[in-house]
């Protein structure tokens, strides 16, 4: 039976048309398939696998900003998660790979598209990138995520506008206001996601405790979860 999609949001519907980069568990390009097709479980189990990237933005003061994903969502709505995920396209600008150039164009586009950050405010090599993480997770039954995701740090002041479809809230944090929401989350109701879960429990407060000097030696490295 094919998948009913009528029932959520319109336009996140449409936004499932757009062609992923789909790799090998190497980072390698081995072809491409539409976003909604490499997030549909059916196919994440057969390890259908695509290329993602995570922000994480930064105040000059080292607060990070966090978003609280929104209902509209098809994948982990209401989620609270990273400043900024999503995906780099099958197009040429966002194939690049030299400079890791096609995932930054990418995350300047989602920037503006998620939080309306003007694109003026940032150049591509104002993003520091860390590494890269392969992990699944499954959403709901129908959903998940199967993903090479490159990890981005960035800290800029820069003025934003939430884009309600998108990002229902956001809150910046310290590291002990981190802390203190992932121990409590459960007992307050609050949903985080899987990826920003991995990546606070395994890899965060290190960088963290070093945004002036972030340690880049594992950038060619793939962290299988
Ligand atoms: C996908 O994010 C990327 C990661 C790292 C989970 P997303 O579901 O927010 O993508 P999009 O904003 O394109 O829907
Ligand atoms: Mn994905």
């Amino acid at each position: 039976m094919a998948l009913d999609l009528s029932n959520y949001d319109e336009e996140q519907v449409k936004l499932m048309a757009e062609e992923c980069i789909v790799i090998d568990e190497n980072d390698k390009v081995t072809g491409h398939d539409s976003k909604k097709n490499c997030h549909l479980m059916e196919n994440i189990n057969k390890d259908l696998l695509h290329r993602a990237f995570s922000v994480f933005l930064f105040s000059s003061e080292g607060k990070l900003l966090l978003q609280q994903r929104a209902d509209e969502k098809i994948t982990f709505p209401g989620y609270w998660t990273n400043t900024c995920c999503s995906h780099p396209l099958y197009r040429p600008e966002e194939l690049e790979e030299e400079g890791q150039q096609g995932v930054r164009f990418a995350a300047r586009r989602k920037l503006e598209h998620e939080l309306g950050i003007n694109p003026e405010q940032i150049s591509l090599d104002e993003f520091t990138y860390l590494t890269r993480i392969h992990y699944k997770a499954p959403s709901d039954g129908t959903w998940g995520e199967h993903e090479i995701d490159y990890i981005l740090f960035l800290q800029k002041d820069v003025s934003f506008e939430p884009v309600p479809n998108e990002v229902q809230a956001t809150r910046w944090v310290t590291q002990d206001e981190l802390r203190e929401l992932m121990a409590t989350a459960d007992a307050q109701g609050l949903k985080i996601t899987p990826w920003f879960k991995l990546i606070v429990e395994n890899f965060i407060y290190p960088w963290w405790d070093k945004l002036d000097n972030l340690d880049t030696s594992q950038q060619d490295k793939i962290h299988h979860m």
